[in-house]
């Protein structure tokens, strides 16, 4: 507790390039609670105004690649920013914007959570922004984090078992790439995750299963989680091990909200192990 009035050590400051869901659980809400947890500062910029709640996604008003510019700039230019994390960029052109600066600007390689669709089975972006995210995000991200449903959209292979997510893997490096780690929720048995590192090595990553209804947000959450380890300056197999970590007891713990898919809790400690 700081008693004396002090200012506060400065903090690593993360933002977020993602959309917002009203309803609290996931996009840029989900990633600002979860970069708060790691104790780092969080800034967002919004890419779609969706209406949605627990149960569901209506719809969404994307908002045009300059307006997401204009949101970016000025905080970039402002402060130093210690982590990136994408996720749902809806249209080509915001892909295409967000990609340029990432190039022309000092930005750290982005932790790209490839949204491509809800929990609840809503298309959140169109082919041509695939198409463009395939081309121009993948090749700068430090990481690309794809669900089950996310890889085969991406990479246009099914997906069944860990050869498949292994195979998989390499065709997200083969796209460009470094590292790829794919999620394995949405197949039978342990939550198994797996890591195509820098160096071509496979990582595997396996927690128990939690049967639960509340797992609304929890890509952007291990996404953002993962951006934080790495502002951490940790490695990123360490970073994904402690997101996963973090998600696992922010599933086990989640409160019963809404009547569909509930939020997680992102209260907890991110270093319990
Ligand atoms: O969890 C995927 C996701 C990401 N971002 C936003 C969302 C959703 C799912 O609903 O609404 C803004």
């Amino acid at each position: 507790m700081n008693t004396n009035n002090s200012p506060a050590p400065t903090p690593l400051v993360a933002l977020t390039i993602a959309g917002f869901d009203p309803s609290g659980g996931a996009g840029v809400i989900a990633d600002i609670n979860t970069f708060r947890a790691f104790n780092l500062f969080a800034t967002a910029a919004i890419t779609s105004l969706t209406y949605q709640n627990t149960m569901g996604v209506s719809g969404a008003a994307h908002q045009s690649a300059e307006i997401v510019r204009r949101q970016i700039e000025p905080v970039i230019e402002d402060f130093s920013i210690a982590c990136v994390k994408t996720g749902m960029l809806p249209t080509r052109e915001i892909i295409t914007g967000v990609a340029r600066l990432f190039r022309e600007r000092k930005l750290p390689a982005p932790v790209v959570d490839p949204v491509v669709r809800s929990t609840s089975g809503y298309d959140l972006i169109d082919d041509a922004a695939l198409q463009a995210l395939i081309r121009e995000l993948l090749p700068l991200a430090r990481i690309v984090t794809p669900n089950i449903p996310e890889a085969e959209r991406i990479t246009g292979r099914r997906i069944t078992n860990e050869t498949d997510m292994h195979a998989a893997a390499r065709t997200l490096r083969d796209m460009g790439a470094r590292a790829a780690l794919i999620k394995g929720g949405h197949l039978t048995g342990d939550a198994l995750d797996l890591l195509l590192d820098d160096a071509g090595h496979v990582h595997i990553f396996r927690a128990a299963r939690i049967e639960t209804t509340s797992t609304h947000g929890t890509g952007c959450t291990l996404a953002a989680a993962i951006a934080s380890c790495l502002a951490h300056d940790m490695t990123l197999k360490e970073s994904i091990a402690h997101a996963k970590d973090f998600v696992t007891r922010a599933i086990a713990t989640a409160p019963p909200l809404g009547h569909g898919h509930g939020p997680v809790n992102h209260n907890v400690a991110p270093d319990a192990t």
